[in-house]
């Protein structure tokens, strides 16, 4: 008897141990960070084949997540505990972040893909050199419409929005800077401004607007749009020309009191545990074929210049979403405004949401 119990420990331990050294090695896989990438993207913002590519040219098993705003964005990261090697906040986010130590200076020597970008997109003001991030699309926040549903009518500008005749038929975009910059841009202020009476202002002429606003919502807008269950949507400028590429009763117009002009880039967080395949991935996206195929694929504009030559005329030449150098001089790009600031403006934007209702 005391035989077979010394039988049942032994079998216990054993396989107690062979369980734990499984588990161990599963986790060491997924978590050291030797044979995956985690990635951390805006929702809708890259081909899905492209994972499938990259997966089979570098070895690498790619884990993505997506977020929809930079604010949520930030939040994750900043609350650790993530794992992420790639990060693609937009220019005040990388300010921001760069302020708060979570980002890592990149080594230009492993991104030789870095020389097919357009100078115009390197060495911009939210971080000089690029020393901790690399371009990946850009674009301009704007109004989407459908002509036919709007009878003929013309929009040009952010104060067309709160024509009576709009009545329940505007989509908003869920970002704080860009709703709360609609506001400011209607009454000619800066989109950085830092004025909390402007700001006042400003939401309480966007609480006036409350009636032709049908929902605020994130990715799903371009589906409402497309299939004409809404017909004027504030949006960035990719979504529209998605969904401008099925249905020429849309157009998209960047208001004449100005909007903002933004550059979405690739960073590696602190939080990497796989910097050689941060640096792998980075340089595949800045491929210009591969950069080519996330154009088509998602509809925002590169910054990859060696790129355009394997884009479709239309999408490279299409102004509306290739402006030249005179229109974007005269946008904004957000300035990072400090975390009180940046609080503030998203205070106000949780109240109009609510007002909103
Ligand atoms: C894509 C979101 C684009 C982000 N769904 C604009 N900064």
């Amino acid at each position: 008897m005391k035989q077979l119990t010394r039988v049942f420990i032994l079998v216990f331990v054993v396989s107690f141990g062979i369980l734990y050294l499984i588990n161990h090695l599963n986790a060491s896989e997924g978590y050291s960070g030797d044979k995956t990438v985690t990635i951390f993207n805006w929702g809708d913002y890259i081909d899905p084949a492209l994972i499938k590519k990259f997966e089979k040219e570098s070895g690498y098993k790619v884990i993505y997540q997506t977020f929809d705003s930079n604010e949520a964005m930030m939040t994750k990261i900043e609350q650790g505990g993530t794992t992420f090697d790639i990060a693609v906040p937009s220019e005040y986010a990388i300010s921001k972040m760069k302020d708060e130590n979570l980002l890592i200076p990149l080594d230009h020597s492993k991104l030789p893909n870095l020389k097919n970008i357009d100078s115009r997109f390197m060495d911009l003001p939210f971080d000089e050199k690029n020393k901790y991030s690399v371009p990946y699309f850009w674009g301009t926040v704007g109004i989407i419409y459908n002509k036919e549903m709007l009878n003929g009518k013309e929009i040009t500008s952010w104060n067309d929005l709160w024509d009576k005749d709009l009545k329940n038929k505007i989509l908003l975009v869920d970002g704080a800077r860009e709703v709360i910059g609609m506001g400011l841009n209607s009454l000619n202020y800066s989109l950085n401004d830092r004025n909390k009476a402007h700001l006042v202002e400003a939401k309480e002429k966007l609480d006036k607007m409350t009636p032709n606003i049908k929902a605020i919502v994130g990715d799903e807008i371009k589906m409402l749009i497309a299939n004409e269950e809404a017909s004027v949507g504030v949006v960035w400028s990719g979504d529209a020309a998605e969904i401008m590429s099925e249905n020429d009763k849309l157009d998209y117009v960047v208001p004449k009191e100005g909007s903002n002009l933004w550059f979405d880039n690739m960073v590696i967080p602190k939080t990497a545990k796989n910097m050689e395949g941060a640096y792998a991935f980075m340089n595949f996206m800045l491929d210009p074929e591969n950069a080519a195929i996330n154009t088509e694929y998602v509809g925002y504009s590169t910054p990859n210049k060696a790129a355009l030559k394997y884009l479709p005329k239309e999408i490279s030449s299409d102004t509306r979403f290739y402006p030249n150098p005179e229109l974007t001089d005269k946008l904004e790009v957000y300035e990072n405004l400090g975390k009180k600031m940046l609080a503030y403006y998203n205070e106000l934007f949780l109240e109009f949401k609510m007002h909103s209702k």
